[in-house]
């Protein structure tokens, strides 16, 4: 949900990048960052586990322009994909605006892929929330890798019903990151003038 900061007329967004491990969540977050101009963006915050995997989140908050005068202010956060961070998932979501999920080309992460979709409504339902109402697009990432699962049976996995903007990236290249983040930042603020 996003909260408004009156006395900095500045409405908070939380976006949160969601997806089984490895599959380029971090990697994401780190070109944002490295892309946007610096007066705009706040520290990244990532905490890792010794394995050098995301363990809780990454941190940046992003301005990207003004509605009615406030403010917009996107927090991204990653979550860890391995299996047994589930609780720090679940708590990430909390208060989650929007999602990008970031989806694995290689063969053998498609279980993975649909693992973590699954795992991903569950945690949403704890919140007393779902897909239908969260804005949610997809990014398809590592397109580059030579034997990439064609995009459409991927999107079968992790978009059943065919609803979400999707994406092809090669995110360690840059290609197809801004695009999912300017997708899902879209249908957050337009979910924010319906309510109005
Ligand atoms: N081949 C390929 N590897 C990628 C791509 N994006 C990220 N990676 C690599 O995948 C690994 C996991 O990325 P990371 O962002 O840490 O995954 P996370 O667990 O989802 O946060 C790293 O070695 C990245 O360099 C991509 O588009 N193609
Ligand atoms: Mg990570």
């Amino acid at each position: 949900m996003s909260t408004i900061n009156f006395a900095a007329r500045e409405i908070n967004f939380k976006l949160v990048y969601y997806g089984p491990g490895l599959s380029g969540k971090t990697t994401n977050l780190k070109q944002i960052h490295a892309h946007v101009p610096g007066e705009s963006k706040g520290e990244m915050v990532s905490l890792q586990t010794e394995d050098e995997r995301t363990l809780f989140f990454d941190f940046l908050p992003l301005d990207l322009g003004k509605v009615n005068g406030f403010k917009t202010r996107f927090h991204l956060y990653t979550v860890p994909g391995q299996v047994f961070y589930n609780a720090s998932r679940r708590l990430i979501l909390r208060g989650v605006d929007g999602v990008v999920f970031v989806a694995d080309s290689a063969p053998n992460r498609q279980r993975a892929n649909a693992e973590s979709l699954r795992n991903l409504r569950e945690n949403l339902t704890e919140h007393g929330l779902s897909l239908r109402e969260v804005p949610y697009v997809i990014q398809v990432n590592k397109r580059d890798l030579p034997d990439a699962l064609p995009v459409d049976m991927i999107r079968a996995v992790v978009d059943p019903e065919g609803l979400a903007p999707c994406f092809e990236a090669v995110a360690q290249h840059h290609q197809g990151v801004i695009e999912p983040l300017k997708a899902v930042s879209k249908l957050v603020l337009e979910k924010l003038a319906q309510r109005a």
